[in-house]
C-alpha cells in the first residue's frame, strides 16, 4: 500500500520504543500513514524506568516543525510530551504558522515507573491556553485529575470532569479510564453537544506501556484520512485494546504492546 495522509508528531523519545515518539511512528506507519516528527526531548529509559531527560532546545523543536510542514503539509498533528512553558510558547507559535486545524493532545504528565515529564509551570499555561486551541484532549484520569482540580473514582466522576473541561474552553475530551478499578474499561468521549462512553474488556497484562502514546496517534491517524473526530476514537480504541491484547512480552518491567497487530507481512518478505 501507499501512505493514506500524513501526520507530523511532536513527542519526546523513548529509547526503549514502547511509548513516546518511537510508538507514534510505529503507530502511524502500521496504520498506513506517513509520520513526521518534531523530537522535543530525548528520554533514557527502559520497561523499568526513566533514567534521564535531555530537553531539545524550544526554538529547534519549532524549527522542526515549520521547516517540516513547510515542504509537507500534515493532514493532522499529535502532540505528546511538552515539558516546560517554553516549549509550549514554542509549540503554539509554530501551530499558529502552519495553520492545521486537526490536532490533537495528549497531555503527558507521568511515565509508567512515576518519572515527572513536565513542570508545574507548563502545566498551567498548557491549563489556560493550549486545551484550547487543540480539536480534542486526551488525558489518562491521573491527568484529568489535575487538570481539573478533581478526583476521579467513578464513570459518573469522568464524565462531570470532562463536561469541567469543556467549560474551560476545551472543544472535545476523551477521558481514558485504564487508571481506574472497574471491571471494564470505559473511555469518555465529550463536547458541547454530545457524550459518548466506548466500554472495553479489560486485560489482566503489565504490558501497557505506551498505550496512550499509541491512543493518540491512532486517532490522529484516522483523523487525517478524514474519519470523524468520534469514529477515529472509536478506532484509535479498537487498535490499542488489540496490541494490548496481543503485546509481545518483552522487557522486565512494563512491557511494549503490539503496534504490529493491523499488519500482514508479504510472503516474500518472510
Ligand atoms: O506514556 C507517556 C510518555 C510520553 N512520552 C515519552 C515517554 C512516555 C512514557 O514513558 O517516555 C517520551
Amino acid at each position: 500500500m501507499k501512505p493514506r495522509s500524513k501526520i507530523l508528531i511532536i513527542a519526546g523519545s523513548d529509547s526503549s520504543g514502547g511509548a513516546g515518539i518511537q510508538a507514534d511512528v510505529k503507530t502511524a506507519t502500521c496504520l498506513g500513514i506517513y509520520a513526521m516528527t518534531s523530537v522535543t526531548a530525548v528520554t533514557i529509559q527502559n520497561t523499568k524506568g526513566v533514567k534521564s531527560i535531555v530537553p531539545i532546545p524550544p526554538d529547534q523543536i519549532y524549527k522542526q516543525i515549520v521547516y517540516t510542514a513547510k515542504d509537507i503539509k500534515p493532514d493532522s498533528i499529535k502532540i505528546g510530551m511538552l515539558h516546560s512553558t517554553k516549549v509550549i510558547n514554542n509549540v503554539m507559535k509554530s501551530l499558529q504558522k502552519i495553520r492545521t486545524k486537526k490536532v490533537i493532545l495528549d497531555p503527558v504528565m507521568v511515565a509508567k515507573g512515576g518519572s515527572k515529564l513536565i513542570n508545574e509551570k507548563a502545566i498551567k499555561l498548557m491549563k489556560k491556553k493550549l486545551l484550547k486551541k487543540v480539536l480534542l484532549i486526551t488525558p489518562n484520569v491521573p491527568e484529568a485529575e489535575i487538570l481539573t482540580g478533581l478526583k476521579i473514582s467513578t464513570k459518573e466522576e469522568m464524565i462531570i470532569a470532562s463536561k469541567k473541561l469543556i467549560k474551560s474552553g476545551a472543544k472535545n475530551v476523551l477521558i481514558k479510564g485504564g487508571h481506574l478499578n472497574s471491571k471494564k474499561v470505559y473511555d469518555i468521549f465529550v463536547n458541547k453537544n454530545e457524550i459518548k462512553i466506548f466500554s472495553s474488556n479489560r486485560f489482566k497484562t503489565k504490558n501497557t506501556h505506551g498505550t496512550g502514546c499509541t491512543l493518540s496517534t491512532a486517532i490522529t491517524s484516522f483523523l487525517s484520512c478524514g474519519k470523524t473526530l468520534k469514529k477515529s476514537c472509536e478506532l484509535g480504541i479498537k487498535y490499542v485494546n488489540s496490541a494490548i491484547l496481543t503485546n509481545p512480552k518483552i522487557g522486565k518491567g512494563h512491557g511494549p504492546i503490539n503496534h504490529l497487530n493491523s499488519i500482514k507481512l508479504k510472503k516474500i518478505f518472510k
